[in-house]
């Protein structure tokens, strides 16, 4: 059907009422898998593909590998590229941006497979960190006296092998109970171009900026994600469980000059690990956690890929995988997020939307805004990718219609949205948190800064069924979107 036929058929259906809109038939977390598995798929060896020539560099069965496993570690890339990684050392970022204020977390240091409480009595999967800011300089001291003190202490061990620096119940040395991970440094600024410039030469599968990547077609920047951000830790930093926001893929380079320990278990397991948190008192989605030992997870049937990324090292994390992070040495990591357009993609990245609608937590990618970028400026070529984005777009328009509808039932009027404000961020509702597309409903909030409060259809309704006292903007009209929606083929 094309646009006007769908629309047609709408007609005086949302005179009543509009109905939710759910884009997934089920974004459910995953039941557990019925089959036990061996200890050798507990612990499964992790994909890794050594690069020896730019040949195999960009070679399609690189991208394959990466596509076709949970994660995986790609070794001499960096090198074989010439890509400068001193671009990213903390010498030349001192360098460049000294007074730069950065955001700090301050966590309890503890063995690389363990979790700890506060009183260090029981395992847990909660994390506790402080939050607080220092500027890179600062932060560069105290990254540097501590590569000078581990290096004492290595060699002390050396010859004292009882000493340990982690905090285990029962090796407890006093010293560097808490260690300061500079987390998300945002390269995104101008002063960072030589930094950005330096990605390009990676294949195009791990290229920030790109064709063939769906978060190239959002308008603007979503920090971290369609730019690059930075991670400055000693030993014992930790970047706790999660999955990439809307289940994106992940490209992580370790700068060096110590290593990184990763833990990654396949989407798939998510449900498990989810219940597992819910168990125990953390919020799989908000709170941080880590798994208080491995074990845990063997008991409960989740295969783990344990491994070390070596500085120069490329971890790839495919879709959905659950991973956190530990710092063995001291050292910079850069990180960002992917869209290759494949179905289980965008199919993974729509059912962590609808379930972060269910959670009412914050989708950081607007699907629906990205899939209506890609419908009119991507070219898509694989028939059941095409179909699913069409799917997103038959469904919102319809929702669009019918609210329209809707409002102008009540005898109320929808006003054209300024074009000025075409570019700006996109809307989340103030009370559920949910992506709002094309119609912004909002509210006053204070005469005297303009501040507006925007809400979805649902949370306005809730507030007034009338729907008085709200203002209605039209971002982009119904033939418009009809037209968009006529026009998007497939390649
Ligand atoms: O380097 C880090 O600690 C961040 C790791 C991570 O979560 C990622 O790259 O996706
Ligand atoms: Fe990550
Ligand atoms: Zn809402």
């Amino acid at each position: 059907m094309n646009a006007s036929e769908i629309i047609k058929l709408c007609k005086g259906k949302g005179l009543n009422g509009v109905p939710k809109c759910s884009l997934v038939s089920n974004c459910l977390p995953p039941e557990p898998i019925n089959q036990r598995l061996t200890e050798e798929q507990l612990s499964p060896p992790v994909p890794s593909y050594h690069v020896n020539s730019r040949t195999d560099a960009f070679h399609p069965k690189l991208q394959r590998t990466c596509l076709d496993c949970p994660v995986a570690v790609i070794r001499n890339l960096t090198a074989t590229l010439e890509i400068n990684l001193d671009l990213y050392s903390t010498k030349t970022l001192v360098e460049t941006r000294p007074n730069t204020k950065i955001d700090i977390r301050e966590q309890r240091r503890y063995a690389f497979d363990e979790n700890w409480d506060e009183e260090r009595r029981k395992k847990n999967w909660a994390c506790t960190s402080k939050m607080s800011y220092m500027t890179i300089s600062k932060y560069a001291k105290y990254q540097t006296d501590r590569l000078l003190e581990e290096d004492q202490t290595l060699l002390e061990e050396n010859r004292n092998p009882n000493l340990s620096t982690f905090d285990g119940p029962d090796k407890v040395t006093e010293r560097n109970k808490t260690v300061k991970f500079a987390t998300n440094v945002d390269l995104s600024k101008p002063c960072w171009k030589p930094q950005l410039n330096e990605l390009t030469k990676l294949p195009s599968l791990f290229k920030v900026e790109c064709a063939d990547n769906m978060l190239s077609y959002m308008c603007r920047d979503l920090l971290g994600m369609n730019t690059v951000q930075l991670y400055m830790k000693v030993p014992g930093c930790r970047t706790t469980g999660h999955q990439e926001n809307n289940n994106f893929c992940s490209v992580n380079i370790n700068i060096g000059p110590g290593d990184c320990e990763w833990f990654a278990a396949p989407h798939e397991y998510w449900g498990v690990i989810n219940s597992l948190c819910e168990r125990n008192g953390v919020d799989y989605l908000r709170d941080p956690w880590w798994p208080p030992n491995l074990d845990v997870l063997r008991e409960n049937n989740v295969p783990v890929y344990r491994f070390v990324q070596k500085p120069g090292d490329i971890v790839w994390v495919n879709v959905g995988c659950v991973h956190w992070v530990h710092a063995i040495g001291c050292c910079n990591n850069i990180a960002w997020n992917v869209g290759p357009f494949t179905v289980k993609q965008y199919q993974t990245a729509i059912e962590r939307y609808e379930w972060n609608k269910l959670r009412q937590y914050l989708s950081i990618v607007p699907m629906v805004e990205l899939s209506w970028n890609l419908a009119r400026k991507a070219k898509v070529s694989n028939q059941l990718l095409y179909q699913l984005i069409k799917n997103c777009l038959s469904n919102t328009m319809k929702q669009n219609y019918l609210t329209l509808e809707l409002i102008e039932s009540k005898g109320l009027t929808v006003k054209k949205y300024a074009d000025e404000c075409e570019n700006d961020e996109t809307a989340y509702c103030e009370d559920c948190a949910a992506e709002i597309f094309n119609i912004i409903i909002c509210k006053r909030k204070s005469k005297k800064t303009k501040t507006h409060l925007v809400y979805c259809l649902d949370c306005a309704l809730k507030q007034s069924t009338s729907l008085e006292n709200f203002v209605f903007l039209e971002k982009c009209c119904m033939e418009n979107l009809m037209n968009i929606y006529d026009k998007f083929v497939c390649y």
